[in-house]
């Protein structure tokens, strides 16, 4: 009986120090220590700022926070768009960004991106064109694409400026991801 008791506190010990180095190691410093040789997607590690918001806010239902929750049924949603639009990474370690995705949104493919630009920078103030892409259509609903290119350098920030939507008045998407790549993959 005793033993069993020890043994229990023991158990419910050990996963509280599991639950609580797990929530000290939460942004793993480390991590590319071990997966420098792997695409990483990174997306999570990042504050995602736009500069046109759904009319409900960030956290709102089809809010600008739906867009990189990794959550391939819930979606961004701008009424109406404008050709201004963009979304920014500010990420707290620079990231050797080569390759993201972006997944349509589940109805009204005219609210699809057409036109837009991957730029990256290392203060948030000069920015480098790394990927432009025009009259891009995608032929599914809730369509994930896989967009790479060469990317020597780890930047701070990377920004998606939606120059186009495919001609309705509003603007949607699903999930954008951004995958880090060793140079090695790219
Ligand atoms: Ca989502």
């Amino acid at each position: 009986m005793t033993f069993l008791k020890i043994a229990k506190g023991a158990v419910g010990l050990c996963a509280s120090i599991v639950l609580l180095s797990g929530c000290l190691k939460e942004d793993y410093p480390h991590t590319e220590l071990f997966t420098w040789k792997a695409k990483v997607d990174v997306t999570d590690k990042a504050a995602l700022t736009v500069n046109l918001e759904n009319s409900a806010g960030p956290s709102g239902g089809e809010g600008s926070a739906k867009v990189v929750d990794n959550n391939f049924t819930t979606k961004f949603l701008i009424n109406p768009y404008q050709n201004t639009l963009y979304m920014q990474l500010a990420f707290p370690q620079p990231q050797q960004v080569a390759s993201y995705t972006l997944t349509s949104g589940d109805d009204a493919p005219g609210r699809d991106p057409k036109d837009w630009k991957l730029s990256g920078s290392v203060d948030g103030a000069t920015w480098v064109d790394l990927d432009i892409k025009t009259g891009e259509v995608f032929s599914g609903r809730r369509l994930t694409r896989t967009f790479s290119f060469k990317n020597k350098v780890a930047y701070k920030f990377y920004r998606l400026s939606v120059t186009a939507n495919n001609n309705d008045a509003l603007f949607q998407l699903t999930e954008w991801r951004v995958i880090e790549v060793p140079e090695e993959l790219q």
